[in-house]
């Protein structure tokens, strides 16, 4: 659990048959980069069968395979050779919805006496319209008619993926069931989509409208979800799940959380028999400065709960890419700050070699939340491109067409290119992980923040008697650290020189340099 997590976008990683779709039998191709890159566990989101009307978080079939991505042999290959690796696979769980054509919500839809009826929310419409103001996340009401019951059912994203109701206790041994499978089949543990919504209020009681909506946001913005997620009841639901990851050794719990700090660690669970690990996003939409990060750590770290293990996110394949969001030289302090925090690193596929953001023609489109609410900015089919392996066509990705377009940038931005480079980021990231994994005090150490300006944080890893210290410049400009008695050696700067320069009284750094040190005095 400490160790380092790699978000896997299975339909960008590697196509292996030129149908333009990563696959699975792609990811095994790959997975000996992953273990040069030094992580220790991949996560694939979904790969299960699905109409992909939202790209695998719309599962028809909880316990196969989609044959876009391979097939149960495949996979059972793919456990294989990962585990061969010393590398851990984490598959995403997708409990909180299905897609609207698997068999359960086809017959829950079948009619009002259905057996299966109360596995999804069915209501009757209030005064000619839908039950309550729930919004959906993807635009317009999370209500839907359905004309041969006249009822209407809750979907908390598209139409097409209704949500299932955890207050019955069929669906939760249903998918309890989904993943003793999976365990069972050697995965080692699970990301759980959403997990924040899988309890809704017992009353469906109205949304606030929030004072802080201006026109022009995502119309989801305009209430406060209070009534449609974080209930409290959710968290026995996530200390079922929990109980069922418990039955096998050594297994974790994630969940994808979108909650402020105070509200996240409670995803800890009472006595922390919740998620192992509720992913920490604050990296992801805070302001890039000092400050702001010195505070959300400050925030984040008192926040926790004793005992419970932290985490930190740069990325995602629902977020903007980092490299985009910051920039090319920040995008390097970036990685030093999430590496040498205290906690779990999840690093985004692509993410290692400063892949950015690609401009997606409105003809290219393929997000449904994007085709939804066009001109929001909501699309995420541009942190979605395919992995830039080689400056051969399509980057190495695929010898077909692939479904969303290569960034331009691929000749000269890829692993291939990148690896014989001494000072690429995919150089940092590969000797950040490998001082993390080098230094007991970077990956477990206590965390002290010394200094914080509008630019330079400063701050101590310490455990036993290794200490370092990072120095991150957020700034252009170049950026002085001073203080008397400071002495050490240079493990690392960002710009992937000045390694074992002695350190004495003071720490000059260059303007978007980070540094790690050897702390001796
Ligand atoms: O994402 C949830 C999601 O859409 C959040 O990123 C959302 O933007 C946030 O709640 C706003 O506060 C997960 C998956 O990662 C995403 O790919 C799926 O489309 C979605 O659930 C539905 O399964």
């Amino acid at each position: 659990m400490s160790g380092i997590l790699y978000q896997v976008y299975p339909r960008s990683f590697q196509d292996s048959n030129g149908d333009g779709v990563g696959d699975l039998r792609g990811v095994i191709e790959r997975l000996p980069y992953l273990a040069e890159l030094g992580v220790n566990a991949l996560w694939l989101s979904p790969i299960f069968p699905s109409p992909m009307e939202d790209f695998g978080y719309d599962i028809s079939d909880y316990t196969g395979i989609d044959p876009l991505f391979g097939t149960d042999d495949d996979f059972d290959a793919l456990i294989a050779a990962a585990h061969k690796l010393d590398l851990k696979v984490i598959l995403d769980l997708v409990p909180n919805h299905t897609s609207d054509r698997h068999p359960w919500f086809v017959e829950s839809r079948s009619s009002k006496n259905n057996p299966r009826r109360d596995w999804y929310i069915w209501r009757d419409g209030g005064e000619g319209g839908p039950p309550n103001n729930w919004l959906s996340e993807f635009g317009g009401s999370s209500w839907e008619f359905d004309s041969q019951t006249r009822q209407y059912y809750y979907h908390a994203f598209l139409r097409s993926q209704p949500d299932l109701n955890w207050r019955n206790r069929e669906v939760r041994e249903a998918i309890h069931d989904v993943m003793r499978f999976w365990l069972r089949r050697g995965v080692d543990g699970f990301r759980v989509d959403v997990m924040w919504h899988l309890i809704k209020d017992e009353l469906l009681r109205d949304n606030p409208p929030n004072p802080d909506y201006v026109p022009g946001q995502q119309p989801y913005q305009q209430l406060i979800p209070l009534y449609s997620t974080d209930r409290r009841e959710v968290h026995d639901v996530i200390a079922e799940l929990r109980l069922v990851v418990e039955e096998f050794d050594d297994r974790v719990l994630i969940g994808e959380i979108y909650l402020p700090p105070e509200k996240l660690v409670a995803y800890y669970g009472d006595n922390l028999g919740g998620a192992h690990l509720p992913f920490n996003f604050a990296l992801i939409s805070s302001p890039w400065n000092a400050r702001a990060v010195a505070k959300l750590v400050d925030d984040y770290e008192a926040a926790l709960p004793s005992g419970a293990w932290p985490n930190w996110v740069l990325g995602n394949h629902d977020r903007q890419r980092i490299a985009s969001r910051v920039g090319n030289d920040q995008a390097r302090v970036a990685a030093m700050l999430l590496l040498t925090l205290r906690g779990t690193p999840t690093l985004y596929y692509g993410d290692e070699i400063g892949m950015l953001q690609v401009e997606i023609s409105p003809d290219q489109v393929r997000d449904p939340w994007e085709k939804n609410l066009p001109g929001l900015g909501v699309g995420r089919d541009g942190c979605r491109t395919p992995m830039q392996w080689d400056s051969t066509p399509q980057a190495g990705f695929s010898t077909g067409m692939p479904w969303l377009p290569v960034s331009r940038n691929f000749a000269t931005e890829n692993v291939a290119a990148e690896r014989q480079d001494a000072t690429s980021i995919f150089s940092l990231y590969r000797a950040l992980i490998a001082l993390r994994r080098a230094r007991p005090e970077l990956a477990l150490g206590a965390f002290k923040l010394v200094s914080v300006t509008d630019s330079l944080l400063v701050f101590v890893r310490e455990h036993q008697d290794q200490r370092s210290l990072v120095a991150l410049n957020f700034g252009r400009e170049p950026a002085l650290f001073e203080a008397s008695g400071l002495r050490g050696l240079i493990l690392l700067s960002t710009f992937m020189d000045r390694m074992d320069e002695a350190v004495s009284g003071h720490l000059a750094l260059r303007g978007s340099e980070g540094l790690v040190m050897e702390r001796l005095g």
